[in-house]
């Protein structure tokens, strides 16, 4: 370990004061990981071009044609390294029932004693770089701070785009002040002394997380979730718990602002499962004349009760790590502009001219595709692109971003929208009843595969709240912690954002999607925003409000009031046994489920007996 003198790495640990106590940290782990050298990260554009052209001469990044996608990069990453790994995600927290049925769970001891012999010497050979990082506007109130070391150059670099890194990181940490430790490494090679490949990484992966010291240890790959420990590690998981803890909400979510005609505005969050449109819809191009929709985020909220009741998002990242097969100028315009410079490709395929391809992007592939493997492609042996390739972009690069997509204090939500993927039984959009309901609604969240046969409940996959895969506590506590607010002395009950529960997806009987959806969902974005001004006009039914005859805008769709109808109704067998799911699949979750939660399940079951 080289931590003095000259083979410090870098000059800033000279330049800038770092705080003893992040010194003493790095100091300890660099003596765990044996790196040939320390590198302090200043978030420079001059740092980001030395360590990106280093990388492209190693062979682990190939620089985009400049004419097209300037200072932008494609990485490839090892075939077994392409996605999270959520079999090998871990919560080590006191104990197994403290994490609940959705996690995995290791003894905090344990945990501890794997990673310190896992970690040993897995950076011989390698620069260890310290990234400080913010989650959160560095002068929000509420910001967490962080700081990762990483073996990954690719990490830093997208560190770079996905959150604030660097010099005026460390300038805000305080002596002593609290800041999240994260240890990250892309494992050691497997044999002694190897020479690391283009895209290091090993065969055994950990993904740890310490709640109770909020503690990250990664170890073995360099995909985005697993490896950018900033967001869905500690902005999620962490975070969560941060939340549970201090009256707050960590959430899968997106914002976008929606501003009508009258020029009335209201901000929406919402929770959408992993290919879901999630990204789509917080970019959306409104196909309703004076309708407008601008982006505040498309994968993180954090929510807090302000000092005046009201409840406020804010995005703690400042870029999006999209997937990229399927996002193209018809589906999506304003994320094809966003990463048209300073991004990061992954895993896509690479044109003769040196731009990235996917599929969806355009009808037919260009001539002389080079595959996400690095070979020229050869259509039989597969898609050009992994189908989980990536694009990590700037969010300030973002045409249709809300000038206060980073205001330090948030923007006061108006309606929480949760939906999945459901080829029937769901409604285009439903109004909860109540905030009790629409947490019901987010609880029973479920997402199925487009392959799934009608009515075929078995292929649905439970996502509450789309928090699954980052709920880093029990999910019965988390209802719970939901549930929470509407008792919470500070929240203003006449002003809690509305729950609605939407649904894109819904199927005709020859398997086609019958709403249009992208640009179109405007529409539904319109009767949400009605509703909360109490201009729209609903029908009750069993599972909630649904837009009364009339109320959905169709101008200029192409669509009548009778084609609404199979996305508007409420079949009473098929919800009957939609209820009944939901009731195996809460009893599934244990104990902690809310007695509440379980009156919201009776309360609907009766509605459908009525
Ligand atoms: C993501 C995910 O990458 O949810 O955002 O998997
Ligand atoms: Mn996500």
């Amino acid at each position: 370990m080289h931590i003095d003198g000259k083979r410090r790495g870098n000059t800033l640990a000279d330049t800038l004061h770092i705080p003893a106590h992040v010194r003493l940290w790095v100091e300890e782990i660099a003596a765990l990981c044996e790196p040939d050298r320390i590198y302090w990260c200043d978030g420079t554009q001059t740092e980001w071009d030395r360590i990106a052209t280093e990388q492209v001469a190693r062979g682990s990044m190939v620089a985009l044609n400049p004419e097209h996608y300037p200072n932008s990069y494609l990485a490839r990453s090892a075939p077994n390294d392409v996605a999270r790994t959520e079999g090998r995600t871990f919560i080590c927290a006191a104990s197994k029932e403290e994490v609940g049925p959705t996690n995995n769970w290791i003894a905090p001891q344990e945990g501890r004693a794997r990673m310190q012999a896992i970690f040993k010497g897995c950076m011989r050979g390698r620069t260890l770089y310290v990234v400080p990082f913010c989650m959160g506007p560095i002068e929000a109130e509420n910001r967490v701070i962080g700081v990762q070391v990483t073996d990954s150059a690719y990490a830093v670099l997208s560190m770079r785009i996905m959150t604030r890194i660097g010099r005026d990181v460390l300038k805000t940490l305080g002596e002593n002040e609290f800041f999240a430790r994260c240890i990250h490494s892309v494992g050691a090679p497997r044999s002694k002394g190897e020479p690391d490949t283009a895209w290091p990484c090993n065969d055994e992966k950990w993904i740890l997380h310490f709640p109770e010291s909020r503690e990250i240890w990664s170890y073995g790959s360099g995909y985005g979730g697993n490896a950018l420990l900033g967001k869905k590690c500690l902005a999620l998981r962490i975070a969560s718990v941060m939340a549970r803890d201090q009256g707050w909400l960590a959430e899968h979510m997106l914002i976008l602002k929606v501003t009508s005609p009258e020029n009335k505005i209201h901000y929406i969050a919402g929770a959408f499962p992993s290919a879901c449109g999630k990204t789509n819809l917080a970019m959306l191009d409104s196909t309703l004349p004076g309708w407008k929709v601008e982006t505040l985020g498309d994968d993180i909220c954090w929510i807090r009760v302000g000092a005046d009741g009201y409840f406020y998002a804010c995005n703690p990242e400042t870029g999006f790590f999209g997937v990229a097969p399927g996002t193209s100028n018809k589906t999506n315009r304003n994320a094809m502009q966003t990463m048209r410079s300073n991004s990061i490709f992954t895993n896509a395929a690479l044109t003769e001219d040196g731009r990235v391809w996917w599929k969806g992007m355009t009808d037919t592939p260009p001539q002389g595709l080079t595959d996400w493997r690095g070979r020229p492609w050869d259509p039989d042996s597969g898609p050009a692109m992994h189908p989980n390739a990536r694009f990590t972009a700037p969010i300030e690069q973002c045409p249709s971003l809300a000038e206060e997509w980073c205001r330090p204090e948030g923007v006061r939500l108006s309606a929480i929208l949760v939906g999945g993927r459901r080829a029937s039984a769901v409604p285009l959009v439903t109004e909860a009843f109540s905030w009790e309901h629409g947490v019901y609604m987010g609880a029973t969240l479920a997402s199925e595969s487009t392959a799934a046969s009608e009515h075929d409940l078995g292929s649905l996959r439970r996502d509450p709240f789309a928090m699954n895969p980052f709920c880093g506590y029990n999910m019965g506590d988390y209802f719970a912690h939901w549930l929470s607010f509407a008792q919470n002395e500070q929240v203003d009950k006449a002003h809690m954002p509305r729950f609605f529960m939407v649904n894109w997806f819904r199927t005709d009987e020859n398997g086609q999607f019958i709403w249009p959806g992208f640009g179109d969902n405007i529409r539904v974005l319109k009767w949400i925003v009605e509703r909360l001004e109490g201009a729209a006009e609903a029908v009750h039914t069993p599972v909630g409000n649904v837009p009364a005859k009339g109320s959905l805008d169709l101008d200029g769709l192409g669509m009548q009031e009778d084609d609404l109808v199979p996305l508007m109704t409420i079949d009473r067998a098929v919800w009957r046994k939609e209820a009944e799911a939901n009731r195996n699949y809460l009893a599934g979750l244990g104990a902690r489920v809310p007695e509440q939660l379980r009156d919201e399940q009776d309360a609907l079951e009766k509605r459908l007996r009525a």
